[in-house]
């Protein structure tokens, strides 16, 4: 037994197992609502800072300091060559199909964020979905290489969760199919592959308000490709060139100096913010250790990993409840849950009611979107809470 582990038992017998559920009529766990999503801000007199300078500065916006900096900052991270801040990651993903140049249809999961989808539509191009590996949840090389036709201009893989995509698989069916390859890494900001590994031609990581690291709102589009670059650069600033005259398409995507004042106060920290997350992963994992039927999908071998999702797989067959039921019973407790991602986009209008998207045989997407649950996890909560909840499912599982 590990000494974290014996740790965690004396720490369970001190407090009481729990044994009565709030779904039956006992009290909640928790008095105040714990959330998945909750804004980390781990650096909030560094924000106002450096917002304070930008303020008296009188230079808010259009690529300020601000931007410049936390671009390379992140470049630390992305380790790309080169890196573009945007307000949003929806955005940032319509420049870089743009600048990739993707047309037509688009192959990429069902199972992901309607963002991932949203954005490719918006911009006039056609989802095409595949399915997933059932175990990373991320895009199955071999259902993407059944998928191309003449029509496909482009392939959009989802780093789900911070679980990389199979990267040599999906750029081997890519250069194949003589079409652009695109990440969409929103959630995947601090996972990359140990080793080298063709990453495609662009990548798009989001800092939104729930993201390991946010800012506020906030995007990135990275690659290695200097002309992909220069079309981004370009593209997110209404198509202005270096002498600020329209030169091209263009569109305004770019990031807030407030935005950036936020992303960089979280970068200088963040090596702290991913240790704590990967600590109260450990607890999650030593805490559902021994319940039946509730499984924690864990990081894939091969790369780092943000752990910025804890999410768990529900068996019904062996936990005697279902997701939805699970779902409601820590809803009851004021745990805050989240059904990432179902269902999948091609059940969603306006992709469920079109032809080209439904019916589909997407087996393990339907699979995972009816099983996996997103559990708290985030710099406001603290090991005893990830206790209680583990507690929590456990008490679930045994009244089931
Ligand atoms: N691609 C992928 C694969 C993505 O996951 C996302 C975004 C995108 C693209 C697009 O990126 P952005 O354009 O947004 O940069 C949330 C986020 O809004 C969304 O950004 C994120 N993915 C997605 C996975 O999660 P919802 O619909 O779950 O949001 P909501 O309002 O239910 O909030 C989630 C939880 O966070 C709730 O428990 C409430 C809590 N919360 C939220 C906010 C905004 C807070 O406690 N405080 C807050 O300020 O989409």
């Amino acid at each position: 037994m590990t000494g974290r582990r014996a740790d965690r038992e004396v720490a369970v017998k001190a407090k009481k197992v729990r044994t009565d559920l709030a779904w039956f009529g006992g009290e909640p766990a928790f008095a105040d609502d714990i959330r998945v999503g909750t804004p980390n801000v781990p650096a909030k007199e560094r924000y106002l800072e450096l917002v304070g300078e930008a303020i008296d500065r009188r230079w808010l916006s259009n690529l300020g300091p601000l931007v410049q900096e936390f671009e390379g900052l992140t470049a630390e991270r992305t380790l790309r060559r080169h890196n573009t801040a945007t307000g949003n990651a929806t955005a940032a993903l319509q420049v870089a199909a743009k600048a990739c140049g993707v047309t037509g249809e688009v192959i990429m999961p069902s199972f992901t964020f309607a963002a991932t989808a949203l954005a490719m539509s918006w911009i006039g191009l056609t989802p095409v979905f595949c399915d997933i590996d059932p175990e990373t949840g991320t895009l199955d090389p071999l259902s993407v290489a059944k998928a191309v036709t003449p029509r496909t201009g482009g392939i959009l893989g989802v780093h789900l969760w911070g679980n990389l995509c199979d990267l040599t698989g999906l750029d081997g069916v890519a250069r194949d199919a003589g079409v652009p390859l695109l990440y969409d890494s929103a959630q995947a900001f601090g996972c990359r592959p140990l080793a080298p590994a063709p990453q495609g031609a662009a990548e798009v990581f989001s800092f939104h308000a729930t993201k390991i690291l946010n800012t506020f709102e906030g995007g990135l589009v990275a690659t290695d490709d200097d002309e992909i670059h220069a079309r981004v650069r370009s593209m997110h600033n209404f198509g202005f060139d270096d002498a600020m005259e329209v030169a091209g398409p263009g569109t305004n995507a770019k990031m807030s100096e407030s935005s950036a004042a936020m992303g960089i106060a979280s970068v200088e920290c963040l090596d702290d913010t991913l240790s704590t997350y990967r600590s109260l992963h450990l607890r999650y994992r030593d805490g559902l250790d021994e319940v039946p039927g509730v499984t924690l999908i864990e990081a894939p071998a091969g790369q780092t990993h943000n752990h910025q999702y804890v999410v768990v797989r529900v068996d019904p067959g062996a936990a005697g409840l279902d997701r939805d039921r699970l779902f409601d019973i820590l809803g009851a407790e004021n745990i805050r849950t989240k059904k990432y991602f179902a269902p999948g986009c091609h059940r969603m209008p306006p992709y469920r009611d079109d032809a080209v998207h439904t019916p589909l045989d997407l087996p393990a997407t339907e699979e995972l979107a009816g099983r996996v649950l997103a559990l708290p996890i985030g710099l406001s909560v603290a090991p005893d809470d990830v206790d209680l909840i583990c507690d929590v499912i456990a008490a679930a599982v045994r009244h089931a």
